[in-house]
């Protein structure tokens, strides 16, 4: 007896954990890490949840690595720079694979990327490039659509150190 409701509360969990849809996975679990330069004299750990409750900005286009028109939605990196008191003139931004990518801050006021966490509605598995990719809008200026921008749209963004 004990063991058959076991094994039923094996099942349903276990089908539960199944149909959980990707967007609602793992939304406490640290993402980012920003240390350096910021009000906070110890690094600053954010999860997706903490993510999401700062201002959320869109951006619609399209991208080297996408098909098509796509909607991202994340937080503007200037206001994340504001939000953090981050005071210096580089982010060295370090991606999960260990990429990196030194971006000068003043990007962030003139060209508007954000920290992009979710791509049509959906949160961004690391399988498709998530859960954090720097997005510009690229589709608003050409001069975007450069190797130089390219190089600063680090997906899979882990860390970030204000210089
Ligand atoms: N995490 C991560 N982001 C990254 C890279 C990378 O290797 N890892 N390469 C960057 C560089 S230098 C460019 S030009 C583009 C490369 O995209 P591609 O490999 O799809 O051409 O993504 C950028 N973002
Ligand atoms: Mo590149």
């Amino acid at each position: 007896m004990v063991l058959r409701k076991l094994a039923v509360l094996l099942l349903v969990s276990f089908s539960f954990n199944l149909t959980l849809p990707a967007s609602s996975q793992d939304l406490e679990k640290i993402v980012l890490t920003v240390s350096g330069n910021i009000s906070s004299d110890a690094p600053v750990n954010l999860s997706l949840h903490e993510l999401g409750k700062l201002p959320t900005k869109e951006i619609v286009t399209a991208t080297p690595w996408h098909d098509g028109v796509v909607t991202f939605e994340g937080v503007s990196l200037d206001a994340l720079m504001t939000h953090l008191g981050a005071e210096g003139t580089r982010a060295d931004v370090v991606a999960l694979n260990d990429y990196r990518s030194v971006i000068p801050i003043s990007d962030f006021k003139a060209s508007s990327p954000i920290l992009a966490y979710k791509a049509n509605g959906r949160y961004m598995s690391i399988r498709d490039k998530g859960p954090l990719f720097i997005i510009y809008p690229f589709d608003d200026d050409p001069e975007l659509k450069t190797e130089i921008f390219y190089s600063r749209s680090v997906w899979q963004v882990r860390s970030m150190a204000i210089e």
